[in-house]
């Protein structure tokens, strides 16, 4: 077996990581991490499908779908069907690339659609670049979030369809750490495999402009759960973030949990999108006939009932500038759409959650053909950001100072 010294010392990054992790229960849900108490690796190597590029074709671009997995996932009584997989340094089909649209999707092993139609979820799944920090949550936050998806499975569309020339810099000897959460609702034990389609242009052309993720959350820096409220209309208001870091917004799109109806993202107290719930639009969000979520005989109060988010309405325009106070709202209402319960019926957690995503210090005026800019945005509070960094036992530290901000005492 050949093992770099890279690979080594990723492999003691990922150790500490696992041994730290799988020591305790405990809740550290910045970039929706949550333990369930099986973080593992998933060893298997992924499985790439090459799928024609739909932007940039000049620019040689190239799609890919990625399978990671399979995960095997517990049944509904066995901690609510939920199991956690973080794995460090995955393959996301290039390096040294712009990547400029990404997606995230759920199947079986034998490729069939999983949903929860199938009482199986994509509950969550987040990149992290390990190299770079999070804008807004400095070394508070493991790595930077530039990609996340909820079983909604939205499109990340860096580009707008190609009319931006900007996308997400990968640089070759980045580390991307992945994050899935599964769960299942069936009685039965079920197998997975997680996919993430990725669009992206080979090396780093300069006409396009890199793009720097913004992850806003109702949590703050500290977690993305807060409790649910059943019957009722709620909502959560993140802190105020002051932008450190000038950028044209190509694609902005928000998160909730069933429940949910929208969420605001507003620029020094004026509203700049609403990212609006859209239930049940296809099959895979409509519970399958017999859902456990009521008992059986008992009447549904709400016609809602039994589907579930399955899209979160875009943004594509806007401006962000040096100080400009950016906050979410994250608005449920119960009464009209169910609310996720545990297997004991007792609510759910939710989330409230915003990614931007800023063609870095360039502005609305120009577009197309600006100057390319390598700078990256360095956080107000990040204190402890030359903790991470490429390489050696620094990057240790960075990881697991990221972690024990955490708050796993
Ligand atoms: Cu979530």
């Amino acid at each position: 077996m050949m093992i770099s010294v890279g690979v080594q010392k990723l492999l003691i990054v990922s150790c500490l990581l696992l041994g730290v992790l799988s020591s305790t229960r405990h809740e550290y849900a910045q970039g929706h991490i949550r333990d369930r108490d099986n973080l593992e690796s998933a060893a298997t190597i992924p499985n790439e499908t090459s799928l024609t590029p739909e932007f940039f074709p000049s620019e040689g671009s190239k799609r890919t779908k990625i399978s990671y997995g399979p995960f095997e996932v517990p049944n509904m009584n066995i901690n609510n069907g939920m199991i956690s997989h973080f794995t460090l340094n995955i393959d996301i089909g290039c390096k040294d690339c712009i990547v400029t649209w990404m997606q995230a999707g759920l199947e079986y092993p034998d490729g069939s659609y999983a949903n929860a139609n199938t009482s199986l979820w994509l509950h969550h799944t987040v990149l992290y670049n390990m190299n770079n920090l999070d804008t807004v949550c400095g070394a508070n936050v493991q790595g930077e979030r530039f990609f996340a998806s909820g079983n909604e499975r939205m499109e990340v569309d860096l580009s707008n369809s190609g009319t931006n020339t900007a996308g997400y810099f990968v640089g070759a000897n980045d580390t991307i750490g992945f994050l899935v959460e599964l769960m299942n609702q069936a009685m039965e034990n079920q197998t997975a495999v997680v996919t993430i389609t990725y669009e992206y242009i080979p090396g780093h052309p300069t006409t396009f402009n890199e793009i720097t993720p913004v992850w806003l959350d109702i949590g703050g820096c500290s977690t993305s759960e807060m409790p649910a409220k059943n019957e009722t209309t709620f909502q959560y208001t993140s802190p105020v973030w002051s932008a450190n870091v000038t950028g044209r917004i190509t694609f902005e799109v928000g998160h909730i949990h069933d429940g949910g109806t929208y969420v605001q993202i507003a620029e020094n107290n004026s509203t700049i999108c609403d990212s609006q719930a859209s239930y049940g639009q296809t099959p895979g969000y409509v519970d399958p006939s017999g859902s456990m979520s009521m008992g059986a005989g008992m009447v549904s109060p709400m016609s809602n009932m039994g589907k579930h988010i399955s899209s979160m309405s875009k943004c594509t325009n806007g401006q962000l500038n040096l100080g400009d106070e950016l906050s979410i709202t994250a608005y449920y209402n119960t009464s009209e759409y169910e609310a996720m319960t545990n297997t004991d019926g007792s609510l759910s957690s939710i989330m409230g959650i915003a990614l931007l995503y800023l063609a870095a210090n360039e502005t609305a005026a120009s577009t197309t053909g600006a100057t390319p800019t390598t700078s990256r945005a360095v956080s107000s509070s990040s204190t402890g950001a030359a903790a991470i960094v490429t390489t050696g036992p620094a990057l240790v530290v960075g990881v697991l100072s990221g972690m024990l901000a955490l708050g796993f005492a």
